[in-house]
């Protein structure tokens, strides 16, 4: 019999939204999300992720429901959920790990917030789980976890998965608990990246800040007491299967289509979570360019910027939310006229159809992110092409772009070309669009995250 699956995660697979002045949970948004409540319904086992403020009673119906796995949460106090979220992991690990150093101060309060709150995330699995089960933790929230988890349970099956980029050397020992950081994702039996290069540099990390054994060629670490931890490369997919069937759904294409006739031009989409490693500004600027470049643009384009909001209490994504208004009321001040708005912004959280029926309803898709450890939104896009054409322009900074052949490959910080790659891809004959299509979802196939989760978890299933 199959071991039971414990996922941990700082954010779990819901949001409190308020209905007629009730709480009701609503499925939350964000990549880690999209990527593993599929895996759980199809498999079940144990969600564990931190309490959200007003959950608590309706996570406790979902229990006595027939909800497909169960929910368990994690109480951590607001002051040290500030830190500990916000503070370290959203503040300083993040960008770091996006190659993007934080100008923020590092001090050290917080630190031992971070420390806590991975502290409580493993009470909380020791106290739900036996020796048999697999523990499957997510992301950089969570780096101590396996580490703690092994101190107090030898022989259990431990693995992390690094949903982000891993930068190089000089950059992840800014951090100044880089050798905790180690330490802690260490405790694992197998850790996992997107691509090869996440993991080879996180081998590089290993094997010049800590005194282990690392084999580059097998990618393993020998510990000082001959436990063996294996680092591989497994990349993320999408749910091919429930998004074609949900795309194929004649409500989402007439949706679509009214998407398409209320605009009334060709249409560029972007979507994302506002977050300045999303590339959105440039993407902006690029879409200014190209209008500023043809007078005849504006009549025969329209950009849908799609964003859902994020981390709204971290500074950093405040500033950015301004910047994109900014330049949003800049180009529909300078381009736009009734009826003829260049730039179609959405601020919030849309349903799983409505944003189907928008990449239905797109020419072209604008992934232009500065740096990303996979980038979802691209695959969900060709994945909803299920009768071929559109073009997708993808940054070769996301991890995708090792992926997905067939997209035009931009880099995102040079505006000029950007732009050029815009218009390329509007003007790209049918049948060039249609081939490249095809081998795009060929590749979205091979990507299935049913199948990224069967291969992770079959190999940590394997001592
Ligand atoms: P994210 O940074 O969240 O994920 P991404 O992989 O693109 O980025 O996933 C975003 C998800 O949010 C998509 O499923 C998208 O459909 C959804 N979304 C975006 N805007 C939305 C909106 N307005 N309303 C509703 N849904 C919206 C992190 C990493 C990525 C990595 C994933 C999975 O940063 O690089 O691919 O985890 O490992």
């Amino acid at each position: 019999m199959a071991r039971k699956l414990i996922v941990v995660s700082n954010r779990g697979p819901f949001r409190t939204v308020e209905v007629a002045g009730q709480p009701r949970l609503v499925r939350a948004a964000g990549g880690l999300v999209a990527a593993l409540d599929p895996v759980l319904r199809a498999r079940g086992g144990v969600w564990v992720s931190a309490k959200q403020a007003a959950q608590s009673d309706l996570v406790a119906d979902l229990a006595a429901s027939d909800h497909p796995y169960q929910v368990a949460t994690v109480p951590l106090s607001q002051a040290d959920t500030d830190d500990f979220y916000s503070g370290i992991s959203n503040s300083l690990i993040w960008p770091i790990l996006h190659s993007m150093p934080p100008t923020v101060r590092i001090s050290p309060a917080p630190w031992r917030a971070y420390e806590k709150a991975n502290e409580a995330f493993s009470q909380a699995v020791l106290d739900s789980s036996s020796l048999a089960d697999l523990i499957w933790i997510q992301d950089y929230h969570l780096m101590l976890m396996p580490g703690i988890l092994r101190a107090a349970r030898e022989r259990a099956r431990i693995g992390w998965f690094c949903h982000i980029p891993w930068p190089g050397v000089e950059l992840f020992q800014i951090l100044p608990w880089y050798r905790q950081i180690l330490e802690g994702v260490l405790g694992s039996d197998l850790v996992g990246f997107h691509t090869e290069s996440y993991a080879n540099n996180f081998l590089a990390c290993v094997s010049e800040l800590m005194n282990y054994q690392v084999d580059l060629a097998r990618k393993t670490v020998r510990l000082a007491n001959g436990r063996t931890v294996r680092v591989i490369v497994a990349p993320i997919g999408v749910p091919v299967d429930e998004i074609q069937t949900l795309a194929a759904d004649p409500r989402v294409s007439a949706y679509a289509e009214h998407i398409r006739q209320s605009l009334g031009r060709r249409i560029l989409l972007g979507v994302d979570r506002l977050d300045y490693t999303k590339g959105i500004p440039q993407r902006l600027m690029a879409f200014e360019q190209l209008l500023r470049a043809d007078r005849s643009a504006r009549n025969r384009y329209a950009f849908v910027q799609i964003m859902v909001p994020s981390r709204t209490d971290v500074q950093a994504y405040a500033d950015l939310k301004q910047e994109i208004d900014r330049l949003v009321g800049d180009i529909n001040g300078s381009y736009g006229r009734a009826g003829r708005i260049p730039v179609q912004y959405m601020y919030r959280n849309v349903p799983q159809d409505k944003l189907l029926a928008h990449y239905l309803a797109a020419d072209v898709s604008l992934v232009t992110p500065l740096r990303d450890g996979m980038n979802l939104v691209s695959m969900e896009y060709c994945t909803t092409r299920i009768h071929g054409g559109g073009v997708l322009v993808l940054s070769e900074f996301a991890g995708a772009s090792e992926y997905l052949d067939g997209a035009l490959l931009v880099n995102p910080y040079d505006i000029h070309n950007l732009a050029n790659t815009m218009q390329k891809a509007l003007d790209m004959p049918e049948s060039e669009a249609s081939d490249r299509m095809i081998s795009l979802r060929s590749a979205i196939h091979k990507l299935d995250v049913h199948r990224w989760a069967d291969d992770y978890l079959g190999m940590l299933e394997r001592p």
